[in-house]
C-alpha cells in the first residue's frame, strides 16, 4: 500500500478550519481544555470521524476515541492522534496536526477502500497542555494509571473550577473508564517545537524518547504593608523572595548545559496593587533533562537554594512538586516504522529525544509507542505565530499514514506465524 497517499490540501484546509475555533487576532489559538471552545472542536472532531465511517466513544475522562474497524475488530486499535486543546496563546499546529493528520489517515484509507488489519482509533487526549489544570498530559497519565481518577478530577483551575465538574459541565465525562482500553500501538504526530530539524534542513524526526519534566508549586509567603508607610527595613517582601527564586532557577539551568532547562513560567502577586507591598506570591517551575541523575541534581540544587531564601527577607517559602514525569524511551518497533516510513516517503529523517512532553510519554507506559516529528518555523512553539507548512503538515501526515501501515502489517505476520501479541 505504498501509493496510498494522503490529501495535502484537504489537512491544510481542515487545519486553517479547526483553527477559527477559538482563533485568536494574531493569528493564534485560544482554545482551553474544557471550554466551550473545546467542546466546539470536539464536536467538529466527532461530526468528522462519523463522516468516515468512524464510530466515536468518550472514555470519564473525555478522551475521545473515533475508530475504525480493520479485519480482526478482536484485536487492540493502532492508535493514533494528539489534542485539540492549545496554550492561552498558542498556535494552529501544537496538538492540532497529530489529531487533523490523523483524521486523514483515515480518510485516505475510507476513500481507497482499504482495511487494515487491526482496528485504528484516532485519539483526542484531554488536558494535554496543562495549562487550565495543572499538570500537564492529565488524561494520557490517567490512562496509563499513573494519575488516580479522584485526583485528577480536583484538580483546579486558576477560578477554582475542578476538572471533574468543568468535564461533566460540557457533557464530555464519558462512561468508559479511562485506561480500560488496550492499544496495540501508538503513534503521535507532532510538530517539534523546537530548532533542530529547521537547523539541520532534515524533513522529519523519528522521535526515541522524551526528556524528563518535574513542575513545582512554590508560594512565597510575606507580609502585605503600605509601600509609603514601611520602612525597607521592616519589610516582608514576597515578591523580592520571587525575583530571587526566578533568577537561581535560570542558573541551576545554565549549571547544567547544554541540555537541561529550567523556567518560572507562571507568577501571581498577591495583592497585586501598586502601593501595596507583595505579602504573597505564587509561582510554578518547569524543570527538564532527559539524564534522570542530571534532573534529580537540579532538584537537589532548588531545594538547597528554596531554603535559604526566606530568612534574610523575613519571608517563608513552601514548594510543592506536582509533577515527576521521569525520561521516557519509545518502542524500538515503532520507532523503526517511523524511520522506514519517512525513507518510503522520500523524505530524510533522523532520531531525536523530544523536549516537549507530550501524551505519547504516558502511552508509553501502556503500548509500544513512537513519536513523528515535523519542523515549526524557527523552533517556535506555544506562541501565536507557531507555523508549519502545508508541505511540512503533508510530510508528517504520509509519514504517520506509512507507519501505521507498516506496524499493521507486522501485527499481521506476528498473528500468521503465532506469536503472542
Ligand atoms: O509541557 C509540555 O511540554 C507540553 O507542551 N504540554
Ligand atoms: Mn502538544
Ligand atoms: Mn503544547
Amino acid at each position: 500500500m505504498r501509493n496510498l497517499r494522503t490529501d495535502a490540501t484537504r489537512l491544510w484546509d481542515n487545519l486553517m478550519q479547526t483553527a477559527t475555533i477559538g482563533g485568536t487576532p494574531k493569528g493564534g489559538v485560544r482554545r482551553l481544555t474544557l471550554t466551550d471552545l473545546d467542546l466546539q472542536v470536539r464536536d467538529w472532531f466527532s461530526n468528522t470521524a462519523r463522516s468516515l465511517g468512524c464510530t466515536v466513544t468518550v472514555d470519564d475522562m473525555g478522551v475521545m476515541f473515533a475508530r475504525r474497524e480493520g479485519q480482526r475488530s478482536d484485536i487492540p486499535p493502532i492508535a493514533i492522534g494528539s489534542h485539540l486543546d492549545t496554550q492561552p496563546t498558542g498556535g494552529k499546529f501544537d496538538g492540532n496536526l497529530g489529531v487533523l493528520a490523523a483524521l486523514e489517515v483515515v480518510r485516505t484509507l475510507h476513500d481507497a477502500g482499504y482495511t487494515t488489519y487491526a482496528p485504528i482509533e484516532v485519539v483526542n487526549w484531554t488536558n494535554e497542555e496543562g495549562s487550565r489544570f495543572t499538570p500537564a498530559m492529565l488524561a494520557s497519565g490517567v490512562f496509563a494509571k499513573v494519575f488516580a481518577h479522584d485526583w485528577a478530577y480536583n484538580r483546579t483551575d486558576p477560578a477554582g473550577v475542578t476538572f471533574g465538574d468543568a468535564l461533566s459541565a460540557i457533557g464530555q465525562r464519558g462512561s468508559q473508564r479511562c485506561g480500560d482500553h488496550p492499544l496495540s500501538a501508538f503513534f503521535e504526530l507532532h510538530i517539534e517545537q523546537g530548532p533542530i530539524l529547521e537547523a539541520e534542513g532534515i524533513e522529519v524526526g523519528s522521535v526515541t524518547g522524551v526528556q524528563g519534566i518535574r513542575w513545582f508549586e512554590v508560594t512565597v509567603t510575606g507580609q502585605d504593608a503600605h509601600t509609603g508607610a514601611t520602612p525597607m527595613r521592616l519589610r516582608k517582601n514576597a515578591l523580592m523572595g520571587a525575583a530571587q527564586i526566578i533568577q537561581e532557577v535560570d542558573k541551576i539551568a545554565h549549571a547544567h548545559p547544554p541540555l537541561a532547562v529550567a523556567t518560572v513560567g507562571s507568577l501571581q502577586v498577591k495583592p497585586n496593587s501598586p502601593n501595596v507591598v507583595p505579602g504573597e506570591v505564587f509561582l510554578t517551575i518547569d524543570m527538564r533533562h532527559p539524564d534522570a541523575a542530571v534532573l534529580q541534581a537540579m532538584e537537589d540544587e532548588l531545594t538547597a537554594m528554596l531554603a535559604g531564601v526566606g530568612a534574610p527577607l523575613g519571608v517563608e517559602v513552601a514548594s510543592t512538586r506536582i509533577w515527576d514525569q521521569p525520561p521516557v524511551a519509545f518502542d524500538a518497533r515503532c520507532v523503526d516504522a517511523v524511520r522506514k516510513a519517512a525513507k518510503i516517503s522520500g523524505l530524510s529523517v533522523r532520531d531525536m529525544v523530544s523536549g516537549a512532553g507530550h501524551d505519547a510519554a504516558y502511552v508509553a507506559r501502556v503500548a509500544p509507542t513512537a513519536m513523528i516529528f515535523v519542523p515549526c518555523k524557527g523552533g517556535i512553539s506555544h506562541n501565536e505565530s507557531e507555523f508549519t507548512s502545508k508541505e511540512q503538515c503533508a510530510h508528517g501526515a504520509q509519514v504517520l499514514l506509512q507507519a501505521v501501515l507498516d506496524y499493521d502489517g507486522w501485527l499481521a505476520e506476528q498473528r500468521a506465524a503465532g506469536e503472542p501479541r
